[in-house]
């Protein structure tokens, strides 16, 4: 089932329900300049959850409406100087005409997005009721049945109370939307040094190579890393952008190295053999720090004791040894140990994987040219500052000013715990993480389990199949995969059918590759979505409930901090627009009043939020406002929440013996400390263990041959070349997709009409971007319509010929061609780009391929 816009566009009767024309004015269109010369004018302090980055707001607010949203002055220092246009902008998403405003009941049992769901407008009891009775069936019956699934919805009110909602009520099934996001990335770091979280010390970093990682447009942490990149640039750090497209981070560094899509693993396997070629590495950090000198036998894992230590080989005794004091652990070679050869895991990486890796073969498969691939080798080498230390307020610590980052450039794709992994070791090679000027690492060891060999359930008990066989490392929940679950849960042994999802600020098949099945399957089930304004997934559903938007309601809130600060901050309500009644936290807690679970909801409240001191009390009634004071006053230490309602944080600077020695530095420095693992060990582990479930439970649609590829110890060449690189080769084009800085993921900022119209032509749609000599080759000019296809699907839009991007690679936006009858024309406008993408997810942790799929592109 894939319905076209013109599909959606016919017959709709009602419409009037959900549209702007039977909604009230709001205030904000009422207030003009001669009102609001004699008002009163408060300001109050907040957080912009209009994305993931949370700056921190100042909003000024005339005669009760809001005139402006400016970041907030005092939190400089702690993080953001400035907002984006989005956040500057964001009053609109309290005022606007398009908000839901009522509880919607659909009469149309059929489903689709060609289908006109009949939408009568419902009591918040009858909503109430209808839901709860639905639980309650589902609670009896098998509690696992019922899904939650959020996406922004984890940013207004936290998981903690979703997940507690799912304790009391008995689910596994609460699911985050991190696969379609940054997924593989913080799995990367999580099988490398047991937790994720990486931020370059770009204050004292003097190369930066970014990877796809796009700060001046989208990005999380990216209203501190713009500052701090540009500051840091004044300074005279050099900024090398690897990626397919001229982003804007691109267009303002040093060197931009247009790489094919998905080929980056091997552009960094490249540097790192000539890195090591040329002698620069740093030989203490990885004895020291590392696994890299740890023995591999021939079945590919480390070889041990019978205490079970890791054994390297003592250059002093010649034999081989746990690592202790005295020991001398060689770097590189290969050992016969109990007549087995045995090498270190740095031989392996260079013997097996390295050593075909020259310029020239990278280059090729990278469309580099290896001239670049040995400049930047070069200008690694000359920044590096191997074997040095410097002084930070004081603290001496070794000195590596060169970081390697990405986000979603690297990791979006079917390898990219791979691609990500490579970049971690070579950082591993020059002695970078957690060196003054490289790459910050957070919470190090924090989950040891996450380095061990995978558990691999089958049976699955969720739906997402996350850390089952399917998914052995989906730490971070595998969103995507439950609609093919919810389609087929018999061919993936899941033990129940399920019967409702609730989605929470998401929109979740329009957020996904390969839309087709993500829709097509909420027709399967019970459907209620929470939300601001009509969606596609509100629009699959049975019941939507309008929610209190960002400005409007109470949240303990995320922070985000620059590296170098630590706070505790509040989002609180500015403005109450239309007096909607209910958000997602009070959503939650009448459900579980309903059911009669209120007593184990607040439990496990105090249990997910991990309250020390100031604790939820069973049988006291808790809104909003009162739930974000008791979390407050626990992680403040009981500070008064009338600070939190005046400056909206508490939080400071961090000391440089805290920011670089509680890392690495504490947890792996020496013998008898758990090692990074350079040498994928647990990885390596897990593919034993895929083998022999497969084979012990006879789980059929699993290719075992293609997880031990993904599940390889060390990054390899087949990283560069996932599935549709593969069986769709000769498809002429790679397509990839990025954020622009107009828009926020697929739903949020649409209907705004400030975005389109105040930032002009170009916010208004995204266009396919087109390198000049293939735009010529294929006889389409600026401004044409034309057709990208994939093994999946069409989709058309205007034509944009550019430079700023490859000649194999196509470039489209997300954000874009929403599906919506009831909204304006102006922010439905553009191409949907997820309907052409394919999905195959990184089987290691589940992460969604946006950026792997081949195409053609013809003229329409
Ligand atoms: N304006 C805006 N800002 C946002 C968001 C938003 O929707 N709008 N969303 C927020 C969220 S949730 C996230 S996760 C972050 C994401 O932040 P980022 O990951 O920084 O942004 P993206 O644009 O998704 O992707 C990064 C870049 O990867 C490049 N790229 C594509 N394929 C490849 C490849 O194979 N290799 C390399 N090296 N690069 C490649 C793209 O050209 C793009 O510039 O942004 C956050 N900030
Ligand atoms: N092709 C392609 N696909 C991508 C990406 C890409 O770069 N390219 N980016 C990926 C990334 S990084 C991510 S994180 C996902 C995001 O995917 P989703 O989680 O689906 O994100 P959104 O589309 O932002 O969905 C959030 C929904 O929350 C609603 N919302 C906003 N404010 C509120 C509120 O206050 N209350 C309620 N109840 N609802 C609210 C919005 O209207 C929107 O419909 O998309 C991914 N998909
Ligand atoms: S970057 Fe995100 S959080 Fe910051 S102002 Fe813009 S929309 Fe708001
Ligand atoms: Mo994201």
């Amino acid at each position: 089932m894939r319905a076209t816009r013109r599909d959606i566009l016919k017959g709709m009767t009602s419409l009037a329900a959900i549209s702007a024309a039977s909604s009230a004015v709001p205030a904000f269109a009422q207030v003009g300049p001669s009102a609001v010369g004699a008002a009163a004018e408060e300001v109050v302090k907040s957080v912009c959850v209009h994305c993931v980055n949370f700056c921190a707001i100042e909003a000024r607010k005339v005669g009760g409406v809001i005139r402006s949203i400016r970041p907030d002055p005092a939190r400089r220092d702690i993080y953001n100087h400035g907002l984006c246009p989005k956040g500057v902008s964001g009053a609109f998403t309290s005022y606007n005409p398009y908000r839901l405003k009522k509880p919607l009941k659909r009469t149309n049992p059929k489903k689709g997005l060609d289908q006109d769901p009949k939408w009568v407008e419902i009591t918040w009891d009858e909503a109430f009721q209808t839901i709860s009775e639905r639980l309650a069936k589902i609670k009896a019956e098998n509690p696992s049945k019922l899904i939650w699934q959020h996406g922004h919805g984890k940013y207004l009110i936290g998981d903690n109370f979703p997940k507690a909602f799912g304790k009391a009520f008995g689910t596994p099934n609460i699911i985050h939307r991190t696969t379609t996001c940054e997924a593989a990335r913080h799995v990367g770091d999580d099988v490398t040094w047991g937790y994720h979280g990486i931020i370059p010390d770009v204050d004292n970093c003097n190369l930066l190579i970014a990877f796809g990682t796009n700060y001046f447009e989208a990005e999380q942490f990216a209203r501190w890393l713009d500052h701090a990149v540009t500051r840091a640039k004044e300074r005279g750090m050099k900024v090398i952008v690897v990626e397919p497209r001229l982003s804007h981070p691109a267009a303002k560094a040093d060197m931009w190295v247009p790489i094919r899509p998905g080929k980056d693993v091997v552009f960094v396997m490249a540097l790192t053999r000539l890195l090591i070629d040329a002698g620069q590495i740093d030989e203490p950090f990885l004895v020291t720090y590392t696994n890299a000198p740890q023995l591999v036998g021939p079945n590919g894992r480390i070889l041990r004791n019978a205490a079970g230590e890791p054994l390297v080989w003592d250059t002093v005794t010649n034999a081989a040894v746990p690592y202790a004091e005295g020991v001398k652990p060689a770097l590189r070679g290969s050992f016969t140990v109990d007549g087995k050869t045995v090498r270190t895991g740095l031989e392996v990486y260079y013997a097996d994987h390295l050593a075909e890796m020259t310029p020239e073969a990278a280059g090729e498969i990278a469309g580099v040219p290896a001239e670049t691939i040995r400049e930047v080798a070069k200008m690694i080498a000359a920044e590096v500052r191997l074997g040095t230390t410097t002084k930070v307020q004081g603290y001496s610590h070794r000195y590596r000013p060169v970081a390697l980052y990405t986000w979603r450039g690297m990791t979006a794709k079917e390898f990219g715990v791979q691609n990500w992994r490579s970049a971690l070791i070579l950082q591993m090679l020059l002695g970078i993480p957690d060196a003054v000027g490289g790459l910050k690492l957070g919470k190090v060891y924090d989950h040891p389990e996450y380095m061990e060999p995978a558990k691999c359930e089958y049976p699955p008990k969720r739906v997402d199949l996350a850390k089952s066989v399917y998914f052995p490392n989906g730490h971070h929940d595998v969103c995507q995969q439950v609609a093919l679950t919810v389609l087929d849960p018999k061919a993936y042994g899941l033990p129940y059918v399920p019967e409702m999802q609730i989605f929470y600020a998401t929109n979740r098949p329009m957020s996904t590759a390969d839309t087709g099945p993500q829709f097509a399957s909420m027709e399967k089930t019970f459907n209620v979505t929470i939300e601001v304004h009509m969606t596609e997934t509100a629009w699959m559903s049975d019941i939507v409930l309008p929610d209190l938007g960002y400005l409007e309601s109470w949240h303990f809130a995320p922070t985000r901090a620059s590296p170098w600060a630590k706070h505790t901050a509040i989002r609180q309500p500015v403005v109450s627009v239309f007096g909607l009644k209910h958000d997602g936290y009070t959503i939650l807690w009448e459900l579980a009043k309903r059911l009669g679970i209120l007593d184990a909801y607040v439990a496990a409240m105090n249990d997910t939020w991990g309250l020390k001191t100031v604790k939820f009390e069973k049988g006291k009634e808790y809104g909003p406002k009162e739930a974000v004071e008791v979390i407050w006053r626990d992680a403040t230490g009981g500070k008064p929440f009338d600070d939190a309602i005046k400056t909206g944080f508490v939080g400071g600077t961090v000391k440089a013996e805290d920011f670089y020695g509680k890392g690495v530095e504490a947890k792996c420095k020496g013998p008898g400390k758990p090692k990074l693992q350079f040498y994928g060990d647990g990885l390596a582990g897990t593919a034993a263990v895929i083998e022999k479930t497969v084979s012990e439970k006879g789980v059929k649609n699993l290719d075992v041959e293609k997880y031990k590829i993904a599940y390889a110890p060390l990054p390899r060449k087949e990283h560069a070349f996932p599935t549709p690189h593969v069986e769709a080769a000769k498809l002429p084009f790679y397509l990839i997709s990025f954020k622009r800085m107009y828009r926020n993921q697929s739903a949020c900022s649409n209907t705004n009409p400030i975005l389109n119209f105040a930032l002009g032509k170009d916010a208004a749609e995204n266009a396919v971007l087109i390198n000049g000599r293939t735009a010529a080759s294929i006889g389409v000019a600026d401004g044409d319509l034309v057709t990208i296809e994939t093994r999946i699907g069409k989709v058309t839009g205007k034509c944009k010929v550019t430079e700023g991007i490859r000649p194999d690679t196509i470039g489209v936006s997300y954000h874009y061609g929403h599906a919506i009858p009831s909204w304006p024309e102006y922010s439905r406008k553009g191409i949907d780009v997820n309907r052409v993408i394919e999905l195959h997810p990184d089987v290691i942790c589940g992460m969604n391929s946006t950026n792997d799929t081949k195409c053609n592109v013809t003229k329409a």
